[in-house]
């Protein structure tokens, strides 16, 4: 469950949160296949819980498996599928199989009555026989308390939500009907929502008697590609290796030491032999991120460990060094906007959902003739230049290894990818300003990158893909001459908008 059925070269994924599908189709068409992305992750397909404010965690509520939410019906889903494979993007389903609703009533987005307190979903149907409780849950109130607890995190209750019973022989055939029909539309896989709360066995289990994937699309006897959302950063609890043979885990350790390193808590000439050597899972096991759904609002809901798109400098480079590495399969959040109100390192708006309407329908994205959108609404990272050129760059270099490291012993860095792309990152001038808490008595001229490099490359001028492009037979921004040994004159300088300066063999003039 570990193959992503990337197609061609491609090789990183973006999440267009709570786009809807017919303009997830769109993007597929005109930016995802031409641009070289590799799949899209898109927010759960199966009815939710319609709450107050429509906050954007509703999704995260399953009533039933029916394909209706405000992203689109199941038409309109598998349209999607459809014309996301055909322009080479795969797909991928976020998948909550953990839990249904917390403690209320209603209805759900396809008009499925639920009542979570008596834990009744006709939709599907499940009834109080199909969850966890006290049989199997040794709480008091059914809560997960002790979460490092093999027990008590997969039979009890996580934030109130009512747990299923995997166990179940009922539950798992209604889940796996589910996943089928996914399957038979022709995603390529799944994120598979809260793996820490279910039993191993439980998901292999499961996941031995999916489908394989639909053959109109994919080569015959492709298993689903699976990636799990296991939250460890080491230490006891529950170990992600568990899950190892269940598919990929997300590394949470990637982004928390990388986010660490680019706010400047740590320099980056450690990067050196970042991977594995540093507690990190096996790349060939490990799925990646910078930004997340999560994670944007805050780190468990504190600010400042994290960082999203109201830093877009940090996230650029945070985000060009994990497409520049060479582990693990990356994913790019790609969000909406919304109104951060601040407040003792929280975020008080962190529930808002997705822009919608006065009728509270998801606003679409719009694409001008000039390829601009109206980012009032929607961030699109995946759009963002210095973004959408590592990931043609991950796909030039391909597996290639790290050679040619440099540092300046401090938080300027360069490597090759073998000899087929370079790139080199300048934070210098966070370090200082953090060491003397600006009261800067340094020469400024000792924060620039400003170094004659090894870069791998075969000689000739090549363009910088961060500050411009190729554009034919010259660059539009700066461009580095590359001797006939691979040296070249490399500068960042510490005034520059982006800190990192990145180029390829298809970057050459
Ligand atoms: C996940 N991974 O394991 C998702 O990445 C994460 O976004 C989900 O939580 C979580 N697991 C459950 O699927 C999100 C919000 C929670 C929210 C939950 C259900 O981060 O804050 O809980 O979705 O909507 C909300 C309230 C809680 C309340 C609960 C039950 O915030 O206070 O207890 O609903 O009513
Ligand atoms: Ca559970």
């Amino acid at each position: 469950y570990s193959d992503p059925h990337f197609i061609g070269n491609r090789r990183v994924i973006t999440h267009l949160m709570e786009w809807k599908y017919d303009d997830i189709g769109n993007e597929c068409e005109r930016f995802l296949g031409p641009y070289g992305y590799g799949g899209v992750q898109v927010s759960p397909v199966n009815e939710h819980a319609i709450m107050d404010g429509r906050p954007w965690y509703e999704r995260y509520q399953p009533v039933s498996y029916v394909i209706q939410t405000r992203s689109g019906n199941e038409q309109q889903f598998r349209h999607m599928v459809q014309r996301c494979n055909r322009a080479g993007v795969r797909v991928y389903v976020d998948v909550v199989l953990n839990h249904m609703t917390g403690g209320q009533q209603g209805l759900g987005t396809a008009g499925n009555y639920f009542n979570g307190h008596e834990q009744q979903y006709p939709g599907v149907p499940f009834g109080p026989e199909h969850f966890n409780g006290p049989e199997s849950c040794p709480t008091e109130n059914l809560e997960i308390i002790d979460w490092d607890n093999p027990v008590q995190s997969r039979n009890c209750r996580l934030f109130g939500l009512r747990d299923l019973k995997q166990s179940c022989e009922y539950v798992r055939r209604k889940q796996i009907e589910f996943l089928n029909k996914l399957i038979d539309f022709g995603v390529a896989g799944f994120r598979c929502d809260a793996s820490t709360h279910m039993w191993p066995e439980d998901l292999q289990n499961i996941f031995s008697r999916l489908n394989n994937l639909n053959e109109e699309f994919f080569p015959s006897n492709s298993r689903p590609f699976i990636y799990h959302e296991i939250i460890y950063y080491g230490g006891g609890g529950i170990n992600p290796n568990e899950y190892i043979s269940l598919g990929r885990i997300i590394e949470f350790r990637f982004w928390k030491e990388i986010t660490n390193v680019f706010r400047g808590h740590n320099q980056l000439k450690w990067l050196r032999n970042f991977g594995t050597e540093w507690g990190l899972i096996d790349s060939s096991d490990a799925f990646i991120m910078i930004d997340s759904h999560d994670l944007r609002v805050g780190h468990n809901g504190e600010l400042g460990f994290n960082i999203n798109c109201f830093e877009p400098q940090l996230l650029k480079a945070a985000t060009a060094f994990m497409l520049a590495w060479n582990y693990g399969i990356p994913r790019i959040l790609s969000s909406y906007r919304w109104k951060q109100i601040v407040k003792d390192g929280k975020d008080l708006n962190e529930w808002v959902g997705p822009p919608t309407d006065l009728f509270g329908n998801i606003i679409s994205i719009k694409i001008n003739p000039d390829e601009s959108w109206n980012n009032q609404y929607w961030m699109c990272e995946h759009r963002w230049k210095q973004i959408y050129n590592l990931v043609r760059f991950k796909s030039i270099v391909d597996d290639e290894p790290i050679i040619n490291w440099w540092d300046n012993g401090d938080n300027q860095i360069a490597f090759s990818r073998g000899n087929r792309g370079f790139i080199a990152f300048n934070l210098q001038k966070t370090r200082l300003n953090n060491d003397d808490n600006g009261n800067a008595d340094y020469d400024k001229n000792q924060l620039d990158l400003r170094k004659r490099l090894q870069t791998g490359l075969p000689a000739g001028t090549y363009c910088d893909i961060i500050s411009g492009d190729r554009d034919g037979n010259k660059c539009t921004g700066k461009s580095i001459i590359v001797d006939q040994n691979g040296w070249a004159n490399i500068y960042i300088g510490h005034n520059e908008l982006d800190v990192f300066f990145a180029t390829h063999l298809e970057a050459k003039l």
